[in-house]
């Protein structure tokens, strides 16, 4: 076995991925503590089928001083700086994730996509282009599946989204192909600053066989052994064999080096942003050493709509655009659907932010606030952190909640606007998820 017996593991969580991970154990026949803080997580009942009731220890972590354990599987949303982590880790004791099991057995190819933001767009595009590309290939991690559920697929080729807080448990990736999309400021409240939780992100490049970068974003650029094959994207022009955009009379084409390989009228994601996430993964097939230009490729773009909540037009009514983009959950995001939907000369778009910080620094919205934006409405727990921000000339009012927000929303706006709900905070607050929260928007918008 990859894990010797004389190990005493625990699983640190009971959500998603310890569910996950306790599951891969037993079908492994290894024997494995379970401990949640929570007194009733939700992947209790599931536990129990599959692992003795008197190896689980709720409410509280502190049973793990008590165990004797070697190796802790720790679910991603428990800190690793929670202080009897700290203490055990001091002690020896191996801090590991999912995905560090994941790469003890996945034995076909893998891709590790990670960034700020772009990261289940990409994912999720590159899984529709390698399927079309004749590959049994299947995609999941911090989307979706869980990582080690995927491989009871017996896939060809796996697509990892990774999370920072994922990628602080993986010790050694070593992924097939490495990508860092971008990396902007988010979960500020678990790291001590940018760099820490640039930190985190760059471990995707660990002992990759290929590597793909933003050349735009210096924070993705990789530190890699010699002769790692690196693929860089841009929405700039692309020098030799980058791939980026070239601007003529004829519009904006996508392009690698100086070819040509489709205008993005032909491309169903629209904003320059989705250009970009299209280009990251043409830059991984081809670092694959796949065809960029196939027609099943071009297919896929004219094709691929996007996910929910990102961006999505939800409904026009007399004139109003209203648009979701609830998945708009730190700053980086929203700033990019800001770019993304806003004309400076006419000013249409009115904005709605609101919802759970993280410690974010809100700043950098003001001078795109500024450019595009006609007023503003804020709601939720950060609310007085944001109106703290916005430029004293646009017109800003503070709301309890999202349904509030839409009242007011319905009598200041007039044809040829846009309503866009990109909160550029998390929605723990108020709502179970950001999807609990974009459906909420939708509701209330269909109900006009
Ligand atoms: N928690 C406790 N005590 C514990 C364990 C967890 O209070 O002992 C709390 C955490 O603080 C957190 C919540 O429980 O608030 C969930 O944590 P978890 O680690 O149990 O989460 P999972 O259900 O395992 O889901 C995780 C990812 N969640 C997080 O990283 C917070 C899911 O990503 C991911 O899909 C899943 O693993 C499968 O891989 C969600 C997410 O929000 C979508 N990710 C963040 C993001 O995308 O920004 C990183
Ligand atoms: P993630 O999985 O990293 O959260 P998503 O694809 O779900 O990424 O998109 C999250 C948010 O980021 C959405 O609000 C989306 O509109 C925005 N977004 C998409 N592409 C980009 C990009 N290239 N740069 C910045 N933001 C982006």
């Amino acid at each position: 076995s990859l894990i010797s017996s004389d190990r005493v593991r625990a699983v640190v969580g009971l959500g998603v991925s310890g569910v996950s991970t306790a599951n891969f154990l037993a079908k492994q026949g290894l024997d494995f503590f379970v401990v949640d803080s929570r007194e009733n997580p939700p992947g209790l009942e599931q536990v129990k089928t599959i692992c003795p009731e008197d190896r689980i220890y709720t409410g509280s972590l502190d049973a793990l001083k008590e165990l004797g354990v070697t190796e802790l599987f720790v679910s991603p949303g428990i800190a690793l700086s929670t202080p009897i982590l700290k203490e055990l880790a001091a002690q020896g004791v191996q801090m590991r994730g999912d995905i560090d099991l994941f790469r003890d057995y996945v034995k076909a190819p893998f891709v590790a996509i990670t960034g700020s933001n772009a990261k289940s767009t990409v994912t999720t595009l590159l899984n529709e282009l390698l399927l079309a590309l004749g590959k049994k290939s299947v995609a999941g991690g911090n989307l979706g599946r869980p990582a080690l559920d995927l491989l009871e697929d017996q896939a060809d080729i796996y697509v990892l989204e990774l999370s920072s807080f994922q990628l602080e448990t993986t010790h050694h990736l070593q992924a097939d192909v490495a990508c860092l999309l971008n990396v902007s400021e988010d979960h500020m409240d678990r790291y001590d600053d940018l760099y820490g939780y640039q930190r985190a992100k760059q471990r995707i490049y660990r002992g990759c066989k290929a590597a793909v970068c933003n050349k735009q974003d210096i924070l993705t650029a990789p530190l890699l052994a010699q002769n790692t094959p690196v693929r860089a994207f841009t929405k700039g022009i692309p020098d030799l064999k980058e791939f980026g955009l070239i601007k003529d009379d004829e519009g904006t084409w996508l392009c690698h080096g100086v070819k040509r390989l489709l205008n993005t009228q032909q491309v169903r994601l629209k904003g320059e942003h989705n250009y970009a996430n299209v280009l990251a993964c043409l830059a991984m097939l081809d670092v694959m050493g796949l065809p960029v230009d196939a027609p099943e490729v071009f297919a896929v773009l004219e094709q691929y709509a996007g996910l929910p909540h990102r961006c999505e037009t939800v409904r026009e009514l007399d004139g109003v655009v209203f648009i979701n983009d609830s998945k708009g959950t730190n700053v980086g995001a929203t700033l990019a659907a800001l770019e993304g939907l806003g004309d400076s000369k006419t000013k249409v778009i009115h904005l709605l932010l609101g919802g759970v910080g993280k410690g974010a620094d809100f700043s950098p919205l003001a001078p795109v606030i500024e450019k595009y934006v006609k007023q503003v409405y804020v709601f939720g727990k950060d609310a007085g952190q944001i109106i703290d921000i916005i430029p004293t000339d646009t017109p800003c009012s503070h709301y309890q909640d999202l349904s509030e927000v839409i009242g007011s929303v319905k009598n200041n706006v007039q044809a040829g606007d846009i309503v866009l709900f990109s909160p550029a905070c998390a929605s723990f607050d108020q709502y179970k998820s950001f999807e609990h929260r974009g459906m909420h928007f939708q509701e209330l918008v269909n109900l006009l």
